[in-house]
């Protein structure tokens, strides 16, 4: 164990003034060190198991940009960097626990226990990307930048309703957005609702550092986690880049929820390695120092310099590890390359439930449309 208390800051370089610290168990070099208010307790298999989550959502999402790469998807958002930050918050998660995510949470998607398949067919176009939220406890993607969080809050307000909170076994509710998605109406109208009546709710921000090429200067001039002061809960800056600092938090602030005790708001400081999505190059808005600088605390790095260190994995362990995560990432491959197209009116079915004589009318046009292309190579 290192000597010191809490970790200092590993906000990156530059003159800007001192950043506050941030809770941190496992420094960049993997070794580990105590925090006074947060721990974990894990035995060396379900440290090997986190390892394994990290490696295999990181290689899943290489391939899902690849395919993008290779004309297979429309579009794909990388959470390359940011793993730890969704590993150690999804497998905090209890099983009653709810999520709301973005459209980057491929890693607490994972971790929810759903397949990875299933956002790709929204990714590739060929239907709206469904999984049923109750079953999993995770609900769709959300692309409207911060509404999810109110859709979080209703719900987390309906769990205390149905009675659900209070308990060992209470429900809590996470809903995750960017550090971009901290300036719309809809984040602080949620913050405000969840702190007022008091919801489950944790408020879980990944602060990548950028909203597509908007710097985080440009979101706010106090760090994101002091705002929630403001609304009358707790906040807290975790490094996001520390899976077990990110899980102990997360761990923290659900449990808080589902006894009652309201929301927190949970900064987790990380940094987006890779583009927004596949349609941006991050090249003409930030420079290679600062990527460069944040590779060196690279989450998958540490925690295998820290099983390496305390000797709870080896090299045949990580070869395994990697065997499994290109297993996985092939199978997503061929899994993604048979994906039947859909007709092209099948979307006026998906309109409503019980359909209406308006759709109807649109389907007929659309169709008598198509005709006129029979025939002709598409
Ligand atoms: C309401 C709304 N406004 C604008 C956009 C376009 N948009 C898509 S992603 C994005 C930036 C989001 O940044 P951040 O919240 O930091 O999340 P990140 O993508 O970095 O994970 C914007 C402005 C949108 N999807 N929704
Ligand atoms: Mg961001």
């Amino acid at each position: 164990m290192a000597k010191r208390k809490i970790a200092p800051s590993l906000a990156g370089g530059g003159d800007a003034a001192p950043e506050p610290e941030m809770v941190q168990l496992l420094t960049p070099e993997g070794d580990r060190v105590d925090h006074p208010e947060y721990t974990v307790d894990f035995t060396d298999e379900q440290y090997r198991d986190l390892y394994q989550d990290l490696v295999v959502v990181r290689r899943l999402d290489a391939e899902s940009t690849a395919l993008q790469r290779q004309g297979e998807l429309g579009i794909w958002a990388s959470l390359l960097g940011q793993e730890a930050a969704q590993v150690g918050s999804g497998r905090a998660l209890r099983p009653q626990d709810m999520a709301f995510p973005t459209y980057r949470e491929h890693g607490v998607l994972y971790c929810r226990g759903i397949d990875p398949i299933m956002p790709l067919s929204l990714f590739r176009g060929v239907d709206q990307g469904g999984w049923d939220p109750n079953e999993f406890k995770f609900n769709m993607y959300t692309i409207v930048i911060g509404a999810q969080t109110l859709h979080a809050t209703g719900y987390a307000m309906g769990v205390t309703m149905d009675g659900k909170v209070g308990t060992d076994d209470g429900e809590a509710v996470i809903a995750y957005f960017g550090d971009g998605a901290t300036s719309q109406g809809d984040v602080n109208e949620a913050f405000i609702w969840s702190s007022v009546f008091n919801a489950p709710m944790v408020f879980f921000c990944q602060n990548n550092q950028y909203a597509i090429s908007e710097p985080l200067e440009r979101q706010t001039r106090v760090p994101l986690y002091q705002r929630a002061a403001g609304f009358g809960f707790p906040g807290i800056r975790v490094d996001g880049n520390d899976v077990l600092a990110t899980y102990a938090v997360t761990r923290s602030a659900l449990d808080h929820a589902r006894h009652g005790q309201g929301p927190t708001l949970i900064e987790a400081y990380t940094y987006r390695m890779g583009a927004h999505t596949t349609s941006d190059d991050p090249t003409r808005y930030r420079i290679a120092s600062e990527v460069d600088a944040w590779q060196a605390k690279d989450p998958i790095k540490r925690l295998r310099a820290f099983l390496t260190k305390q000797k709870i994995a080896d090299d045949t362990f990580f070869d395994e590890v990697d065997e499994k995560a290109r297993l996985d990432a092939v199978d997503l491959r061929e899994r993604v390359l048979s994906m039947p197209d859909p007709k092209p009116t099948e979307f006026f079915d998906h309109v409503y439930p019980n359909g209406s004589p308006l759709v109807d009318e649109q389907r007929e046009t659309f169709s008598r449309y198509l005709e006129t292309f029979a025939g002709e190579a598409h």
